[in-house]
């Protein structure tokens, strides 16, 4: 396994990619072009530069994170096919600059939600939750509201503000797409890029819905082993692959990671992992990734990555806010950097255990 660190540039992150180099054991860092909006071409330039400013910290630029899909794709609009010819050419320039991995989110408006992004833990520590009964009392605007105010000034990826100041424009794109009709345009979409992707040796990485459940009466196609089932059947190739994010399918008690793990196994080509705690019906907190902060078994999560051979990029996903750090909601240093430590230690317990 690769070990890996979200990283959003420069610019965009409060955290130097010097301090990102001096935790233990890294690789290198998951990168994006903050401020690309979907749809657009990223430029050969735009990208060496990234790759560059990556490699000078002595890290690797291990993959993208994200590139996002634009809606007239996901809805299926007749400007479609402008997108996905720019998405194509967004692949070739990736392929160019030598990046293989490319993580995307198929989700109709909301990448992630949250209702609570500075929880207060008790030992003062700050978390993201997550409650439907917070939800059930919104409109789908007031999300926006919500996640901007308290944002703490980062701009949050799937949350730019130019796409989402034309929120009702948005909503009508979406107007009687059902979740048969979104897997309909996924699949259309993955039969012009995975070709494309097969000759550049890219491989796509579809992330889960997060929360993984339906959220304001937009289809979901992500949420669940089923669903990720049926959209590595859309083509069997190494190259239409998951990224196994274990918070955000894992928010869902009733997906067992383990399962999942071994049932779709070869087809994981990036690893999210984190821990979240269960607080009720559709109501959980993002917490530090050991398995007794947490609901989820990451002993488990990370034996059964080992078991099905899974050596692409991991890397921890979301933290607390710990330590006074000022830094984007979830992407904090501190708790990220325990995490990492954390479950290295288990990777190298389980292997040594194995000899
Ligand atoms: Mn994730």
């Amino acid at each position: 396994m690769k070990w890996g660190f979200r990283w959003y540039g420069e610019k965009g992150d409060s955290i130097p990619l010097n301090h990102v180099r001096q935790i233990p054991g890294i690789n290198g860092v998951v990168g994006t072009l903050l401020g690309k909006l979907p749809g657009e071409v990223w430029e050969i330039s735009e990208i060496q530069e990234l790759k560059n400013s990556v490699e000078s910290g002595d890290l690797e630029l291990l993959g993208i994170e994200s590139v996002a899909v634009h809606d007239a794709i996901k809805a299926g609009t007749s400007e479609r096919d402008y997108y996905i010819d720019n998405y194509i050419q967004t692949i070739k320039n990736l392929s160019q600059c030598g990046i293989r991995m490319i993580c995307y989110s198929f989700k109709p408006i909301f990448g992630w939600a949250k209702t609570d992004l500075s929880f207060e833990n008790e030992d003062g520590s700050l978390s993201l939750v997550y409650d439907q009964e917070v939800v059930n009392h919104m409109q789908a605007s007031d999300m926006f509201k919500l996640i901007h105010s308290q944002s703490k000034g980062f701009d949050l990826p799937g949350w730019e503000e130019e796409r989402l100041n034309k929120f009702d424009e948005l909503v009508a794109t979406y107007d009687g797409v059902t979740e048969e009709i979104l897997f309909n345009n996924l699949t259309y979409f993955l039969k012009k890029i995975i070709p494309v992707c097969e000759e550049m040796d890219v491989k796509m990485a579809i992330h889960p819905d997060d929360p993984p459940y339906e959220i304001f009466g937009f289809p979901r196609i992500t949420k669940n082993l089923e669903d990720l089932k049926k959209i590595l059947n859309i083509i069997d190739s190494p190259y239409n692959g998951l990224t196994l994010c274990t918070g955000s399918l894992g928010a869902n008690p009733d997906n067992d990671m383990v399962k999942i793990i071994h049932e779709v196994g070869e087809k994981i080509n990036f690893v999210h992992f984190r821990n979240v705690k269960f607080l009720g019906e559709r109501k959980f907190k993002e917490t530090a990734h050991l398995s007794s902060e947490g609901s989820l078994d990451m002993f488990a999560i990370m034996k059964a990555l080992v078991e099905v051979g899974f050596d692409g990029v991991i890397r921890p996903d979301h933290g607390r806010t710990v330590w006074g750090e000022i830094a984007m909601p979830g992407y904090g240093l501190g708790d990220r950097a325990m995490g990492i430590t954390y479950s290295q230690g288990l990777l190298e317990a389980i292997q040594k255990m194995k000899n």
